[in-house]
């Protein structure tokens, strides 16, 4: 076996219970194990406690399906989401299991593409193929979905969905005025009454201070390892942090913050003792912009494979999912919805306007991360985030930041072309 073989394990008859395709699933399933050998495992120096999240991925669609199957089996629900603004708090205090479904890979658009246009986002595209398709058991395993009002691909893609799966929306203002938080405090108020429809239960303030402390740990974790990426030499690659963000959003939430608190410890001795996984002197990169979804390890894999290393990501599977927390210290269920719609609020996604605060987010971030140049990431079609992109653009200028703006989508056809961009913004910061 070589260093860089690695298996997704297969579990052939259990995807046969779920209803899928199983001989292209299995295509796939191969295919994923062939290219996380070869861009993961070929990296040097990478810590042992990745070992876990080598095993998540080897039992992505086995042992955490098991596992789902298993609290399913209990009568609680499986809830799919696209979006870090569904409080999967209110999943959690019911017992149940929240799951990020967004697509990240090429290989279900064509099934998307049978029924949506072409010219939409990619994501939505390959979230959508993978249920048409019958190619993710994570789609076949949940009892309803629930989309958001973010933007239009979305929001009208779930009307489409809604055809092979029980999808719901949650409209999400697109201002932060106060009748704006009004507005979502009610929608949250809805979406805990459906959750507790399907769960048949009630969420008591008790149910719901224990699920707000779990998740928030699971944040507190993810902005321990964060802080940790500032050191330099970069004590862990970014494409090892990505993975972990992206897992943070199927792995069981307690375990998984146990986990990277272990691998934060492992970090910490390697700063105490100077090591790192790239030279000290390697270009350090900060991401902005639309996130990228399980396995879009595409620009990551092209700027560290350069010489350089990411060291935050300014997205939703990234510091836009856990970098506020929910105040703990509220007793009754009212107060909690409030300081949980609080917290949601101040995700500051594009598809609000204005949208300033993202702006000093990104200079906050990129200090705070001692990174050297900001890459912005644009899936294509994404029109809220390409908008947003020129005042961020503005601001890396006004502060003498470098500065690249790429829009790709999930085919490798551009790989060329971003690979002689990238390898020039980084000889730009090398100066
Ligand atoms: S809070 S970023 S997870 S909406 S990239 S599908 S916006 S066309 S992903 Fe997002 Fe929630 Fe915002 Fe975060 Fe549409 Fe843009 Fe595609 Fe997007």
């Amino acid at each position: 076996m070589s260093s860089t073989a690695f298996e997704v394990k297969a579990y052939p008859e259990m995807w046969e219970s779920l209803n899928m395709d199983v001989p292209r699933f299995d295509k796939a399933r191969q295919m994923l194990g062939e290219v996380y050998g070869k861009m993961y495992l070929s990296q040097p120096d990478r810590p042992q406690n990745m070992a876990y999240f080598d095993e998540m991925i080897s039992e992505i669609f086995g042992g955490r399906i098991k596992e789902m199957l298993d609290v399913k089996k209990t009568g609680k629900p499986v809830v799919g989401t696209f979006c870090v603004y569904i409080p999967e708090e209110i999943v959690v205090a019911a017992g149940g299991i929240c799951v990020g479904l967004c697509g990240g890979s090429q290989g279900p658009i064509p099934d998307a593409e049978k029924i949506l246009p072409r010219n939409i986002c990619p994501m939505v595209k390959s979230a959508y193929g993978f249920k048409a398709g019958r190619i993710c058991p994570y789609f076949q395993i949940v009892d309803f979905v629930y989309g958001e009002t973010t933007c239009d691909a979305k929001k009208k893609t779930w009307e489409i969905l809604d055809r092979l799966v029980p999808t719901y929306v949650m409209e999400i203002p697109q201002m932060k005025n106060k009748r704006d938080k009004t507005l979502w405090l009610e929608e949250v108020k809805d979406f805990k009454a459906k959750v507790e429809e399907v769960c048949k239960t009630s969420i008591s303030a008790n149910d719901l201070a224990g699920a707000i402390k779990v998740i928030n740990d699971k944040r507190r974790a993810l902005q321990r390892l964060t802080g940790i990426r500032s050191a330099n030499p970069a004590p862990i690659s970014g494409k090892d942090a990505l993975l972990i963000e992206q897992i943070a959003f199927y792995d069981e939430p307690v375990r998984f913050a146990q986990k990277v608190n272990a691998l934060c410890v492992e970090l910490e001795h390697r700063i105490a003792n100077g090591e790192g996984v790239a030279p000290a002197a390697a270009p350090r990169v900060m991401v902005s912009g639309t996130p990228m979804a399980l396995p879009n390890w595409k620009v990551h894999n092209l700027v560290e494979t350069a010489g350089a290393v990411i060291v935050n990501e300014e997205s939703c599977i990234g510091t836009r999912y856990f970098k506020d927390l929910i105040d703990e210290n509220t007793s009754d269920i009212d107060s909690q919805l409030e300081v949980l719609t609080d917290r949601y609020m101040q995700i500051d996604c594009s598809c609000f306007t204005p949208n300033n605060e993202r702006v000093d987010q990104v200079l906050k971030e990129y200090k705070d991360s001692n990174a050297q140049g900001i890459l912005h990431y644009s899936l294509q079609f994404c029109h809220t985030y390409n908008i947003e992109e020129i005042k961020i653009r503005e601001a890396c200028e006004k502060e003498g930041i470098p500065y690249l703006s790429i829009e790709s989508d999930y085919s490798p056809e551009d790989v060329g072309q971003l690979q002689t961009r990238i390898e020039a913004f980084l000889e730009q910061i090398r100066g």
